[in-house]
C-alpha cells in the first residue's frame, strides 16, 4: 500500500462520530476506551502500592527501626501485596486484552460490550472500597494470602479483615465476567480466515488466561464466602475449636493462588511473543510449540498448588508429588524461553524500548524461574520458606516477568492507541533505571533471606548481619520509584507531543497494524480476510487487507450505543457487598434491590440506542 494512502488515512479525524467529554467516558462501551481506563486506573494503583512498598523499605533501612509501628507495617505489606496482585498486575493485563485483542482478531468490539464496562466499574469501585479501609485506619493486616485462623474474629476483631474479604469478593466478580467476555470474543468474533492457529500469541495467551480466570477465581470466591460466613454469621469452616482444619484455607487459597500466578504471567508472555518477532523481523520461532506450551502451562498450573505448603506437614507422599509436578511445569516455561531466543537468533534486531523490556523480561524471569526451581525441592524450601529469599523470587517473576512485559506492551502499542510514539530517549531512561533499581532492590533479598531474615516481620536485629543488604534494597526501591515517575512523564508528554506514528508504527506483522492510529471507534470499516499468520508481512495479502481497513466507508458501521447502567449495577454490586459489613442481615438487601433495578433497566435498554451526546 502506498505511503500516501496511509498518511491520508491517519490524518483523517479518527474520532469522527465519537462523542467526547466526561459523560461519554462514564457511559462508554467501546473496548478501546475501557482499555485505556483500565490502564490508567492500574497505574494509579501502582503508585499507591509503590508508596506502600517504599514505606516498608524505609522501615527496614536499619535494624530495630521504629519509623512505623508494627501494626501499621502489617497493614502496609498486606495492602501492598493485595494491591499489586489484584489492582495492578491483573487489571493492567486486562487493559491490554481490552485494547488489543479485538484489533488483533479483526473484531469491532468484544462480544459483550456493556458487560465489559461493568467489569471495569466493579474493578474501580472494588479497589476504592478496599483502599477506603485506610481512611478508617483499619486496612487489611493479615497478608495477601490471609491464612486461617489469623483471619477469625477471635484474632482479627476489627474491620481490617472484613474489608479484605468483601473487597476481594467484589473484585472477583469483575475478573470472572472479563474471562467470559474474552473467551466468547475470541471464539466468535474472529475475522474471516483468522483460524485459531493464525492468532497472534497475545490473543492466544489472553484466551488461555481467560479460561484460568473463570476456573480459578470461583475457588477463591468460595473460600472468601466461607470466611465471610465464619466472620459474620459465626459459622465454623475454619474454627479449630469447633473441629475445623485451618489447613483447608491454605488448600483453597493456593488452588486459586497458583493458577493465579499464570493468570498474571501468561499475558506478559503473550506480549513479548508478539514484540520479539516484530523487532527481530522474523516470525516467532516454533509458533505451535509456544502456543501449546502456553496451553500446557494452563493445565499443569492446576497440579502444583501445594508447593506453597511444604512446611505445613503434608507428609512425604504429597510432598514428593508436588515436587515432581512443580519441576515438570518448568519445562514448558523453559521451552518458551528457548523459542524467544531462537526467534532473535539471526534476526535483524532493533533495540527499541519495547524490545529492551521484552529482552529484560526474558533475563529477569529466568532468574526468578531458577530460584523457583530451587524451592520446588521440598527440603530446600524448608530453609527458604517465609524468608526474604521467597520475596526475592516472586518479585523476579512478578516485576521482572510481568511488569516488564506490560511495559514492553506499553511502548509497543502506545502508537496504536494515541497515534504518537513514546519518547525513546525517556524510554531508555525508564528501562535502565528499572533494571538497575529492580536488581538492586531484589537481588540482595536472596542473601538477607538465606541469612535468616523472615518475611512479613516488622524489624530485625543488627546481630543478623543483614543491614547492608537491606540498605541496598531500600536504595534500589527508590530508584525503582523514580523509574515509574519517568514512565509517567513519558506517557503524559508523548500523548500530547510525541512523534506521529502511521498505521503500522513498527512494521509489525499482525492485523491491529492495518488500521489507522488511533483506530476509528468502529475499528474496521469492513472485515478483512486473513490468509496467514503474518498478514502484514506478505505484500499481496497486506495490500488486500489495507484496501479494506484503510478505506473510508460511505456509511459508518453502527456500533452499540453508550449505556449508563453498567456503572449503576457496578455501584450496586459494590454497595451490596460493602453493606454486609454492617452485620445486620437485611441491610445488604438495600444494595441488592438497587442492583436489581439497574439490571432490569439494563435488560430493557435498546443496545443500539444512541444517547444524546454533547457532541
Ligand atoms: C508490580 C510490582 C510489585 C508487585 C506485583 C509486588 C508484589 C508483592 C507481594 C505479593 C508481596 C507479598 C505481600 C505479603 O507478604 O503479604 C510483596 C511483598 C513485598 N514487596 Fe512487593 N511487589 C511489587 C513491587 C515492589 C516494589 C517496587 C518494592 C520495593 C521498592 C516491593 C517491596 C516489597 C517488600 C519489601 C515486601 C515484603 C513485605 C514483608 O512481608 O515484609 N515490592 N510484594
Ligand atoms: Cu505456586
Amino acid at each position: 500500500m502506498s505511503v500516501a494512502t496511509e498518511s491520508a488515512a491517519t490524518t483523517h479525524d479518527a474520532h469522527h462520530g465519537e462523542p467526547t467529554g466526561l459523560w461519554s467516558w462514564i457511559t462508554t462501551v467501546d473496548h478501546k476506551r475501557i482499555g485505556i481506563m483500565y490502564f490508567l486506573t492500574s497505574i494509579f494503583f501502582l503508585l499507591v502500592g509503590g508508596l506502600e512498598a517504599l514505606l516498608i523499605r524505609i522501615q527496614l533501612f536499619k535494624p530495630e527501626n521504629d519509623f512505623i509501628s508494627a501494626e501499621l507495617y502489617n497493614q502496609l505489606f498486606t495492602m501492598h501485596g493485595t494491591t499489586m496482585i489484584f489492582l495492578v498486575a491483573m487489571p493492567m493485563a486486562v487493559a491490554f486484552f481490552n485494547y488489543v485483542v479485538p484489533l488483533q482478531i479483526g473484531a469491532r468490539d468484544v462480544a459483550f460490550p456493556r458487560l465489559n464496562a461493568l467489569s471495569y466499574w466493579i474493578y474501580l469501585f472494588g479497589g476504592l472500597y478496599l483502599n477506603a479501609s485506610w481512611f478508617v485506619g483499619q486496612a487489611p493486616n493479615t497478608s495477601w494470602v490471609g491464612y486461617a485462623n489469623l483471619t477469625s474474629t477471635q484474632f482479627s476483631p476489627g474491620l481490617n479483615v472484613d474489608f479484605w474479604v468483601l473487597g476481594l469478593s467484589i473484585l472477583g466478580v469483575s475478573s470472572i465476567m472479563g474471562g467470559v467476555n474474552f473467551i466468547t470474543t475470541i471464539i466468535n468474533l474472529r475475522a474471516p480466515g483468522m483460524k485459531l492457529m493464525r492468532m497472534p500469541l497475545f490473543t492466544w495467551m489472553t484466551f488461555v488466561t481467560s479460561f484460568l480466570l473463570i476456573t480459578a477465581l470461583p475457588v477463591i470466591a468460595v473460600a472468601l464466602i466461607m470466611l465471610a460466613f465464619d466472620r459474620f454469621f459465626s459459622a465454623n469452616f475454619f474454627n479449630v475449636a469447633a473441629g475445623a482444619d485451618p489447613v483447608l484455607w491454605q488448600h483453597l487459597f493456593w488452588i486459586f493462588g497458583h493458577p493465579e500466578v499464570y493468570i498474571l504471567v501468561l499475558p506478559a508472555f503473550g506480549v513479548i511473543s508478539d514484540v520479539i518477532p516484530a523487532f527481530s523481523r522474523k516470525p516467532l520461532f516454533g509458533y505451535p510449540v509456544v502456543v501449546y506450551a502456553g496451553v500446557l502451562i494452563g493445565f499443569i498450573g492446576w497440579g502444583v498448588w501445594s508447593h506453597h505448603m511444604f512446611t505445613s506437614g503434608m507428609g512425604p507422599i504429597a510432598d514428593s508429588f508436588f515436587v515432581a509436578t512443580t519441576m515438570i511445569i518448568a519445562i514448558p516455561t523453559g521451552v518458551k524461553i528457548f523459542n524467544w531466543m531462537a526467534t532473535m537468533w539471526g534476526g535483524a534486531i532493533r533495540f527499541t524500548t519495547a524490545m529492551n523490556f521484552a529482552v529484560g523480561l526474558v533475563a529477569l524471569f529466568t532468574v526468578g524461574g531458577l530460584s523457583g526451581v530451587m524451592h520446588a525441592s521440598a527440603p530446600v524450601d524448608l530453609q527458604q520458606h517465609d524468608s526474604y529469599f521467597v520475596v526475592a523470587h516472586f518479585h523476579y517473576v512478578i516485576v521482572g516477568g510481568i511488569l516488564l512485559g506490560m511495559f514492553s506492551g506499553l511502548y509497543y502499542w502506545f502508537p496504536k492507541v494515541t497515534g504518537r510514539y513514546l519518547s525513546e530517549k525517556a524510554g531508555a531512561w525508564h528501562f535502565w533505571t528499572t533494571m538497575i533499581g529492580f536488581n538492586l532492590t531484589f537481588f540482595p533479598m536472596h542473601f538477607s533471606g538465606m541469612f535468616g531474615m523472615p518475611r512479613r516481620t516488622w524489624t530485625y536485629q543488627s546481630e543478623l548481619g543483614v543491614q547492608l543488604y537491606n540498605q541496598m534494597s531500600t536504595v534500589g526501591g527508590f530508584i525503582l520509584g523514580i523509574s515509574t515517575l519517568i514512565m509517567l512523564y513519558n506517557v503524559l508528554k508523548s500523548a500530547k507531543s510525541g512523534a506521529p506514528a502511521g498505521s503500522n508504527a513498527w512494521g509489525a506483522p499482525s492485523l491491529e497494524w492495518s488500521i489507522p492510529s488511533p483506530p476509528h471507534h468502529y475499528n474496521f470499516p469492513a472485515l478483512p480476510e486473513v490468509r496467514s499468520r503474518e498478514p502484514m508481512w506478505h505484500d499481496d495479502e497486506r495490500a488486500a487487507i489495507e484496501a479494506v481497513t484503510l478505506a473510508h466507508p460511505a456509511k459508518e458501521p453502527e456500533m452499540p450505543g453508550p449505556s449508563f447502567w453498567p456503572i449503576v449495577v457496578a455501584s450496586g454490586v459494590t454497595a451490596t457487598w460493602a453493606l454486609v459489613m454492617t452485620g445486620v442481615w437485611w441491610v445488604p438487601l438495600i444494595g441488592l434491590a438497587y442492583t436489581t433495578f439497574g439490571v432490569f433497566m439494563w435488560a430493557f435498554e435498546d443496545p443500539f440506542k444512541h444517547l444524546e451526546s454533547s457532541h
